[in-house]
């Protein structure tokens, strides 16, 4: 296992309430508390690894970390304006924070601690604004196999979220809502009865069920199918579904619900998310995966004419040698460094699975970013260790929280929720010195 070098500076407590900060960023850390619901905090954090060499771009890009609390209640996280003031707030499974300080804490639903040996009820948090009023509400995922719920933000009026069970069964572990239709409003993706499905809202009621709209034909799909992505594979302007298996080509119509034709390619054995990007930049759309969920690698699919080429990122095997990633069960891709071409954030989802023996929570939980670098045509990914004390959960939420121009980081997992806010020296053009 690659070890860190980090330097930590403590940042003034200024900004933060009464609650205990405690960030262990560089060893370990202790068992989390179920009663202690706010212990939260912040650090700057400049990382290298030894397996990689320092670029300019990870000496620039710094990553703050902000532990908004400690306790397990959920592996879902998200972002919008959800008090309506203009700018971004952040949501964890039960609890959202106001920006752009995040230290005042509303409830969007009762917490419910959960034993780290098991699981929790928020795989996943999607906002969206579904009735218009100005509030962005959110859609849950909850356990693969469970229900998706959608909370309607109550606006000005206090209290948790009035919750609506919009779809009883969502089967895979990495649904996407994204606009799979073309219609200007996105859609959940997933499986229900062996099927790919998508599914979303019915004529003007958000709230009601969701009809699901199969797109292939039963193909043993199930709760606890690993790797799915959508995205725009062949370039057609349609956005096509992919699974470790295949990818299934968007037909020209959905109407009547179409089976979609199946293109059979191997992209590892069950990952996480599975984004599309132009990763070697000749114009066509490669596939990033994360090779095992429950095991280890990460690689890039390059598309060529006889197919995809896969390009490993950090190997399958626990012991090769350089970074090594265990149970990366979330990524995503994003443009952090500016520069134009897609980078990568995952890490490692600490306790995954329930490990036999002795499991330690003091076990570091690596978070890294990937720097794409191409140089005369070759591609190379360069790991920046970001943090070892956090990892992912199921889920990798990157956006520009804070409002600066400036893609941060939000994961939630066993460990407690995480805000990464990413900054550039102000001699770099960045809003933080
Ligand atoms: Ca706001
Ligand atoms: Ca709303
Ligand atoms: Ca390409
Ligand atoms: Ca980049």
């Amino acid at each position: 296992m690659t070890r860190g070098r980090c330097r930590r500076q403590i940042l003034p407590l200024a900004l933060l309430s009464a609650a205990a900060w405690s960030v262990a960023a560089c060893s370990s850390e202790p068992q989390p508390s179920a009663s202690s619901p706010s212990d939260a905090g912040q650090e700057r954090i400049t990382w290298s690894t030894d397996s990689a060499v320092d670029t300019p771009a990870a000496t620039r890009h710094t990553f703050r970390k902000i532990r908004l609390f400690t306790e397990f209640v959920c592996e879902g996280a998200t972002y919008g304006d959800f008090d309506n003031d203009r700018d971004m707030d952040v949501a964890f499974g039960p609890r959202w924070y106001e920006g752009p300080a995040f230290t005042v804490e509303h409830e969007i639903y009762a917490p419910q601690p959960f034993d780290p040996k098991g699981y929790s009820d928020c795989f996943f948090l999607f906002a969206r604004d579904f009735d218009h009023d100005g509030f962005t509400d959110i859609l849950r995922v909850g356990f693969p196999g469970a229900d998706a719920s959608l909370f309607w933000n109550p606006g000005r009026a206090s209290g948790p979220w009035p919750r609506h069970i919009v779809i009883d069964v969502v089967d895979t572990e990495s649904p996407d809502f994204t606009d799979i239709t073309g219609d200007g409003s996105p859609e959940l993706v997933f499986a229900a009865d062996g099927r790919l499905v998508w599914a979303g809202p019915v004529g003007t009621d958000p709230s009601g069920p969701w009809n699901l709209h199969p797109l292939t034909p039963p193909a043993g799909f199930h709760a606890f199918t690993h790797g799915l992505g959508v995205g725009d594979v062949d370039g057609d302007g349609l956005l096509d579904v992919l699974e470790a298996k295949s990818w299934w080509k968007h037909p020209p119509s959905l109407q009547g619900d179409p089976v979609w034709e199946r293109r059979a390619q191997t992209f590892g054995s069950g990952g996480a998310q599975m984004p599309t990007a132009d990763v070697d930049g000749d114009g066509d759309a490669d596939v990033v995966a994360s090779l095992e969920a429950h095991g280890y690698g990460l690689a890039w699919f390059e598309q060529s004419p006889a197919g995809f080429v896969e390009h490993v990122i950090v190997p399958s095997l626990p012991d090769a040698g350089g970074v090594a990633l265990h149970e990366p069960h979330a990524l995503a891709v994003a443009d952090l460094d500016g520069d134009g071409d897609p980078d990568i954030v995952t890490g490692e989802r600490f306790w995954g699975h329930i490990p036999a023996g002795m499991p330690d929570f003091a076990t570091p939980a690596h978070l890294y970013w990937f720097e794409l670098v191409r140089n005369q045509g070759v591609v190379t990914f360069i790991p920046h260790l970001l943090d070892d004390a956090s990892g992912v959960g199921t889920q990798v939420t990157i956006g520009d929280v804070t409002g600066d121009g400036l893609r941060d980081i939000l994961i939630a997992n066993k460990k407690g929720a995480f805000l990464f806010v990413h900054e550039l020296p102000a001699s770099d053009g960045g809003a933080n010195d």
